[in-house]
């Protein structure tokens, strides 16, 4: 049977708070955890992914987990550790002892952050392309993925691997044209890694149906996501104001962006 009860892991944040408003269209019913408490949700667990007891009982009887807690963006290699690395490892191993059979984990393009972007006519990037992660914070997405692996492997818990692009209500930015997935679409293809039948370990990149798409959205399309938007509108505006990217410039040669160079907090 389809999952139905999902636990949604960093419900307070940009992408939980989006993802509460659109999933139960799909039918679900959310149990929600965050390190912070959930605005006008009284019910939400609020507890940290170091909490292994929390975690135990926020995942029983849950038919799937929504993973987005973590820290988003670069920082310190230590809090990167707790949060991502061990907090990950805390939810699977919470997951393992209560039986639940499917996690969907939100990875990120930065765990393939170094890998040049696609010219006009190149292939696009495949999902097996080999990793080159950008910052501590794409390291970390990296050792999820693997983790993922492992547990499939050794205890038979699905994972689908979600390497989002960006999601946010609009594009902001000439790069964003090719890695946005409209809110909309994310909930779509949640949904479809929630349910798709087999799915093992895959890896899929996460983005709408942009026209300046970067990489191969096959793996995503095989779970049975249609994608249903499309940057493009945005585009004119966005390079009237901010250009179009130049593949000169080290900034606009990866999949990453500015964080090859100049992540955000990089500790210095
Ligand atoms: P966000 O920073 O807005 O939300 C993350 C949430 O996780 C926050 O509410 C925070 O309190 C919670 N959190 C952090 N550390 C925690 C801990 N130790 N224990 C419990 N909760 C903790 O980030 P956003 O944008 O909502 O992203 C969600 C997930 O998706 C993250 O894992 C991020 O890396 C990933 N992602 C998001 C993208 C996007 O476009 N929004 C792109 C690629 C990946
Ligand atoms: C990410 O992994 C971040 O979590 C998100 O905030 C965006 O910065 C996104 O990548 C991006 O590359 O635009």
């Amino acid at each position: 049977p389809a999952p139905r009860t999902v636990l949604l892991t960093g419900a307070a944040g940009g992408l939980g708070t989006l993802m509460r408003g659109l999933l139960p269209a799909h039918g679900y019913e959310l149990r929600l955890f965050d390190a912070v408490p959930v605005e006008g949700e009284p019910d939400a667990i609020t507890a940290d992914l170091a909490d292994t007891g929390a975690l135990r009982e926020a995942v029983r009887g849950v038919d799937a987990v929504l993973h987005l807690a973590g820290i988003s963006l670069e920082s310190t290699f230590e809090k990167i550790l707790r949060a991502n690395v061990e907090g990950t490892y805390n939810l699977y191993e919470a997951a393992r002892a209560e039986g639940v059979g499917r996690i969907v984990y939100a990875s990120s393009n930065h765990a393939v952050g170094y890998t040049p972007r696609p010219a006009g006519g190149e292939p696009l990037v495949p999902v097996d392309t080999p990793r080159r992660p950008d910052t501590f914070y794409g390291l970390s997405k990296c050792f999820g993925e693997d983790l993922a692996q492992l547990y499939w492997d050794k205890h038979g818990i699905e994972t689908v691997s979600v390497r989002i692009g960006s999601c946010f209500p609009e594009p902001t930015t000439v790069r964003m044209l090719s890695l946005w997935m409209s809110p909309a679409d994310g909930a779509r293809l949640f949904h479809a890694a929630l349910t798709a039948q087999g799915v093992g370990h895959t890896v899929v990149y996460g983005s709408s149906a942009n026209t300046r798409l970067w990489w191969d959205l096959s793996s995503a399309r095989a779970l049975g996501y249609e994608p249903q938007d499309d940057s493009e509108p945005y585009a004119a505006k966005l390079i009237a104001e901010q250009g179009e990217l130049r593949p000169d410039e080290p900034d606009h040669a990866g999949l990453g962006g500015h964080w090859v160079s100049n992540p955000p907090l990089w500790p210095r």
